[in-house]
């Protein structure tokens, strides 16, 4: 019963209590460091709302009966009965104890673990059917003492495959956390140094309503935002975390988020010494610098907790770094007459401008800074500006802008007849007078090399100078072209 450990390097006895069993069971040594929040450096948000950092270390209760581990020899004793039965032919399948060396115990269950001496090794095993997320809990550490707590996945050769390790040295609990296939797992606790009669607890827990995003309850599991996108996600159950960790680009300045939920969520955000709440369903747009990492973390309000159908949506951005375009659609809903030339947009007073700004990848600038502009350009080498905004699109990227254009005289006056060839009274003949300007209109996002420029007529008057028609004298049957001039 030997089991080899991807990165053994130390043979250990595992000894559980009332064991009679014994397996060789090999503890990774030289695992990395647990990441600490500690670690990463802060991010500024103004607000007067801050948790300390050590604020989230909440007692963890188990909410179902603590047992002892069940006595392994229970389980040879059945196997006996069965390799001495002279009826069976069939090879017996080993259980997971004999595969493992660790008793089993199904998940959402707790005992009391216990270690003489360092060294020490408490573990249980189970059989996981659905995928899950896997939690499994070391608590009640008592002072002066190190222990570790280590996932494994039982694999069909028997050898085991750390999932996730935790390795805190003076901490009262640790965890471990990992989305799994349905499988065999181990959970291992391990006295690193000092003694203590006192019994701690050892629990693991399957929670199956978990988002798309997890795990990633600690800070070493962050989930890695994109630069632009929109994530949705849930609390699976009261005690999930959900660390996000934002690595802002080389020439990133700005960074823009939404965090869209219920008063039952909260985000925050860590500032080097503790965590900033920050508002729910509001744009926030702060400053940072290139190439640092902001860390998020999205909890159930305690108090009121969410249920799992629940989601919330964080949408995240560069809002600088819009590059071009799609789906530009430039119109105007003013009554006018359109005759000037196919295809060319007229605009007396007002020019809507809008699209989707996308970053260098293709991907949709949540929040993201675009200018739009209107010019007069009658004289190409100098063009005079009509109207400029700078907008800020939408969590998906879109925006939608009407530009206020100003009054003109027009530089420029075209006849022309309104397209009907034999005008009635009720519908005559019309020539119009259009005094209009050379407009040109420019889409622009903050990286663009080249902004989407696009000729328009700016409309300063329309005037109707002839109306003509065709009017039937019913006695005499002849037909009369009328014309009033204007
Ligand atoms: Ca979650
Ligand atoms: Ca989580």
């Amino acid at each position: 019963m030997k089991k080899l450990l991807q990165y053994s390097s130390v043979a250990i006895v595992v000894s559980m209590a009332s064991s009679a069993l014994a397996a060789d069971i090999s503890i990774p040594k030289n695992t990395s460091e647990p990441v600490s929040i500690y670690d990463f450096p802060g991010t500024y948000f103004d607000s007067n709302e801050v948790r300390p950092a050590d604020g989230n270390s909440t007692t963890r209760t188990i909410p179902f009966q603590i047992q002892h581990l069940p006595n392994p020899n229970a389980a040879f004793g059945t196997l006996g009965e069965h390799a001495f039965s002279t009826v069976s032919t069939q090879p017996q399948t080993p259980s997971l104890q004999e595969r493992s060396g660790c008793p089993e115990l199904g998940v959402d269950n707790a005992i009391y673990a216990s270690f003489s001496q360092p060294g020490d090794i408490v573990c249980f095993s189970t059989e996981v059917t659905t995928a899950t997320k896997l939690e499994g809990l070391l608590v009640n550490i008592p002072q002066a003492v190190d222990y570790n707590l280590y996932l494994f996945k039982l694999e069909d050769d028997n050898s085991l495959t750390p999932l996730d390790t935790s390795t805190a040295t003076a901490s009262t609990s640790e965890q471990v956390v990992h989305k799994v296939d349905p499988g065999a797992y181990v959970l291992v606790a391990q006295s690193v140094t000092g003694t203590s009669t006192d019994q701690s607890i050892m629990a693991w827990f399957a929670h199956t309503e978990f988002d798309a995003l997890e795990a990633n309850d600690k800070p070493g599991q962050a989930t890695n935002l994109p630069t632009n996108g929109k994530l949705t996600g849930n609390i699976d159950n009261q005690n999930d975390l959900d660390y996000f960790v934002y690595r802002t680009g080389d020439n990133q300045s700005k960074l823009s988020f939404n965090f869209a939920a219920s008063d039952q969520f909260s985000l925050e955000l860590w500032n080097g010494a503790g965590w900033t709440k920050l508002p729910n369903n509001q744009l926030s747009n702060i400053d940072v610098t290139p190439n640092i990492n902001a860390i998020f973390l999205v909890k159930g309000v305690q108090a009121n907790l969410p249920p799992t159908s629940s989601q919330y949506s964080f949408a995240i951005s560069d809002p600088l770094s819009g590059k071009t375009f799609t789906g530009l659609r430039t119109y105007n809903n003013e009554v006018l007459t359109n005759l000037l030339a196919p295809n060319l947009i007229e605009a007396h007073q007002e020019l809507g401008m809008s699209g989707t700004v996308i970053d260098t990848n293709g991907v949709p600038v949540p929040y993201g800074i675009v200018s739009l502009a209107a010019d007069n350009i009658n004289d190409p080498a100098s063009p005079r500006s009509l109207a400029n905004e700078v907008v800020q699109a939408d969590e998906n990227g879109k925006f939608n802008k009407v530009l206020a254009l100003p009054d003109c005289t027009g530089a420029s006056t075209t006849t022309r007849d309104n397209r009907v060839t034999r005008g009635t009274a009720t519908r005559p003949e019309l020539e119009w007078s259009i005094s209009w300007d050379k407009g040109m209109y420019t889409y622009r996002a903050p990286r663009s090399s080249q902004p989407v420029q696009v000729a328009f007529a700016h409309i300063c008057k329309e005037k109707i100078i002839k109306s003509c028609y065709w009017d039937r004298d019913f006695a005499s049957g002849e037909d009369k072209y009328i014309c009033n001039r204007f």
